[in-house]
């Protein structure tokens, strides 16, 4: 059963457990006691009067001990991935209505440990503020309070074994929902949290001495190409369609492969189940909800919904009810199938395209890492599929499988390959950079 806290989880594990690991560090480990000292030696945060706060977010030990501290000290954070512009961070900055940003290295520890700086642990109130990763517009900050995330949390864990001897790798950005969560889980648990460089190979050496992490297809076809890291048990997969094939090879490797559909506005995880074969993301997991429109929009709500978007400072409801998605879905066999965005489909000569449906179908040929079909204009029909391909692939046998699959409407008129920079960056490759590209190049 959950644990519900009375106090801030570090604090609870602190004196439960003084002297167990609470973190590994590149070289180092650290007791929840350490922890706890740690965060305590932190310096009084700047206090705006409506507590809200921006943090550079790198995944180290450094920035995990300000956000906890922000935390205890009554402020509510907006994680910020540290790589925006100064524009760009302006601009979402004043969209949110929060005007403080603390970079963690340099807001040096200093002072002692003050009881009276912890304010008391209320679940219901607002602590961590993530953006949308919506391709369009300048993105919102999404709330959630201590209760969504343990409630997120003890949701999956039902159907996603982790116990207090085990180790999640922080092996996503804390400034994305898929990292905040990782964090949630481990607090929960009271059980060992990894921080170390994971970018590109240093993925592999990373999961030494870790068994669960939380990957984006990408990380875990990545680490298919090697040997499999002797400790992972568990991998939690999600944010993007998540191709069956790489799926059976890891599960058939013996990494225990569970698939899931989640999304910020409902603190990660909605949907999940272990791999069994089947292309599909299961069902929705206790305390969420999740139905179909009449257009085939996964609508969710629950507890773990976000109360709301912080807009010029205030909150704003994100629904009354049901939350659209823009995702499209399916049961198949009372299991839950992505089929695309919304906001990705086009029409070519009058007919619907779903570009990741024709994705999953061409994915399989030969030598392909990965697929993306876009639409370019076209003078008679519209719009017209292209495809971008990495992979070292024949295009002329390409096109010809394509046809040979697909109806004309769906066919891809010309493949092009993608340089391999516009695919590592993110968590998530942004189909609007991939367009932005591929105009540069007509
Ligand atoms: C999908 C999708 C899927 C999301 N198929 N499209 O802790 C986790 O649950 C986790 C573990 C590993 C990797 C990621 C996660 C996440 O949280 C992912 C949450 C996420 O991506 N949130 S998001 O707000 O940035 O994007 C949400 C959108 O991502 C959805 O609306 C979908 O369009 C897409 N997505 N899972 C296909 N399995």
């Amino acid at each position: 059963a959950p644990i519900s806290f009375e106090t801030w989880p570090w604090l609870y594990w602190g004196e439960v457990k003084p002297l167990h690991t609470a973190l590994y560090l590149e070289d180092e480990a650290i007791s929840w006691q350490r922890l706890v000292s740690d965060i305590g030696s932190m310096p009084l945060l700047p206090k705006p009067h409506n507590r809200y706060v921006a943090i550079l977010s790198q995944n180290d030990y450094q920035t995990l001990l300000v956000i906890l501290a922000a935390w205890q000290q009554g402020l509510k954070t907006l994680l910020l991935n540290p790589a925006f512009s100064q524009a760009f961070q302006k601009e979402v900055l004043e969209k949110a209505g929060i005007e403080m940003v603390i970079d963690p290295h340099t807001a040096c520890p200093s002072g002692y440990w003050q009881q009276s700086d912890v304010v008391p642990f209320n679940p219901q109130d607002i602590l961590t503020l993530v953006l949308t990763s919506g391709s369009t517009g300048i993105p919102k900050a999404v709330t959630h309070n201590a209760n969504a995330h343990l409630t997120s949390t003890s949701g999956l864990f039902s159907l996603m074994p982790f116990s207090e001897s085990d180790c999640w790798l922080l092996s996503l950005p804390l400034f994305h929902v898929s990292g905040v969560a990782i964090i949630w889980r481990w607090l929960q648990r009271g059980a060992t949290l990894k921080i170390a460089y994971t970018k590109g190979d240093a993925l592999r050496s990373a999961l030494e001495g870790v068994t669960h992490a939380s990957l984006v297809p990408t990380q875990l076809q990545r680490l298919m190409q090697g040997e499999r890291p002797s400790s992972l048990t568990s991998v939690l997969l999600g944010g993007a369609v998540i191709p069956q094939a790489l799926v059976d090879e890891a599960e058939a490797k013996g990494i225990g492969c569970w698939c899931g559909y989640g999304m910020t506005e409902m603190a990660s995880t909605i949907t999940a189940k272990r791999a069994n074969g089947l292309f599909s993301v299961g069902r929705p997991l206790p305390h969420r909800e999740l139905m179909l429109s009449s257009l085939g929009e996964i609508m969710v709500k629950g507890d773990t919904l976000s109360s709301g978007y912080l807009i010029g400072g205030k909150l704003e409801p994100l629904s009354d009810g049901w939350f659209a998605t823009k995702d499209k879905g399916e049961w198949v066999e009372g299991e839950l199938q992505i089929l695309g965005r919304l906001d990705n489909m086009f029409i070519c000569g009058g007919e619907n395209v779903q570009p990741e449906s024709i994705e999953r179908v061409l994915s399989g040929f030969e030598g392909i890492v990965q697929l993306f079909i876009l639409p370019v204009a076209d003078a008679k029909w519209g719009q017209v599929p292209v495809a971008l391909v990495m992979g070292n692939v024949n295009q002329g046998d390409f096109l010809a499988y394509a046809k040979s699959l697909l109806p004309s409407h769906q066919v891809p008129k010309a493949a092009y390959s993608i340089p391999k920079h516009l695919l590592d960056g993110g968590i998530k490759i942004s189909r609007r950079a991939l367009a932005d590209w591929l105009t540069s190049e007509q």
